[in-house]
């Protein structure tokens, strides 16, 4: 794999003060709000961003649809359904990459440069957060590495509410970064 880890930067923080071209809302699959980075995210947004959800209609776990960001210095809000977590036996991992995934093809076909993810599912729907951590690093560096070098987005920022959840995603990038760099003295891709 290509390696792209640079273009992706763990922080921590509060996502609706991302002054950036998308952020990311881990939504249910009503779209109509609820608690956690959701309700931070509508109420910041203002109610304008309920109105416009509510003609999506709802989206399926592992989807992905995209609002104005309204009162949010992001452009755009993109409202992703991450997995409940039962044990990681019912296909939780392809949704939970389903969802980075769907996220970032929307951001790309919206001309979205620097895109913001929340942890997706590793508050109430209970994600083990280095398991979480994992797919979400490998998901998005696999999407950006089989797109061209110069397409969007160019920048990915993991924002991390917790401390914990940073040291969750510094940790598997840097596993990330040390198996590509194997598999580069390997000469294997
Ligand atoms: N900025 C960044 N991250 C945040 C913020 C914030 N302002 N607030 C919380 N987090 P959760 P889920 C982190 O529960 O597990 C909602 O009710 C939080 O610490 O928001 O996907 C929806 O409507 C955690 O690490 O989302 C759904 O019903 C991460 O965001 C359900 O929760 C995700 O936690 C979705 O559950």
């Amino acid at each position: 794999m290509r390696n792209v880890l640079h273009h992706i930067h763990v922080v921590q923080g509060d996502i609706t003060r991302e002054a950036v071209d998308a952020i990311v809302n881990a939504a249910n699959s009503s779209l109509l709000g609820g608690g956690g980075v959701d309700g931070a995210i509508h109420a910041a947004a203002g109610p304008e961003l309920l109105e416009a959800c509510r003609p999506l209609g709802g989206c399926p776990t592992g989807g992905a649809c995209i609002t104005p960001g309204f009162r949010l210095p992001a452009r755009y809000v993109i409202h992703t359904v991450g997995p409940v977590w039962h044990g990681g036996f019912e296909g939780e991992p392809q949704l939970l990459a389903s969802a980075y995934r769907s996220s970032l093809l929307l951001a790309a076909d919206n001309a979205c440069r620097v895109v913001a993810f929340p942890a997706i599912s590793t508050g109430v729907y209970g994600y083990p957060a280095d398991m979480a951590a994992t797919v979400a690093v490998r998901t998005i560096a696999e999407f950006l590495a089989e797109r061209p070098e110069d397409s969007l987005p160019q920048e990915i920022r993991l924002v991390c509410f917790s401390d914990a959840s940073r040291q969750a995603h510094e940790n598997a990038l840097q596993r990330l970064r040390e198996k590509l760099r194997a598999q580069d003295e390997s000469g294997t891709c």
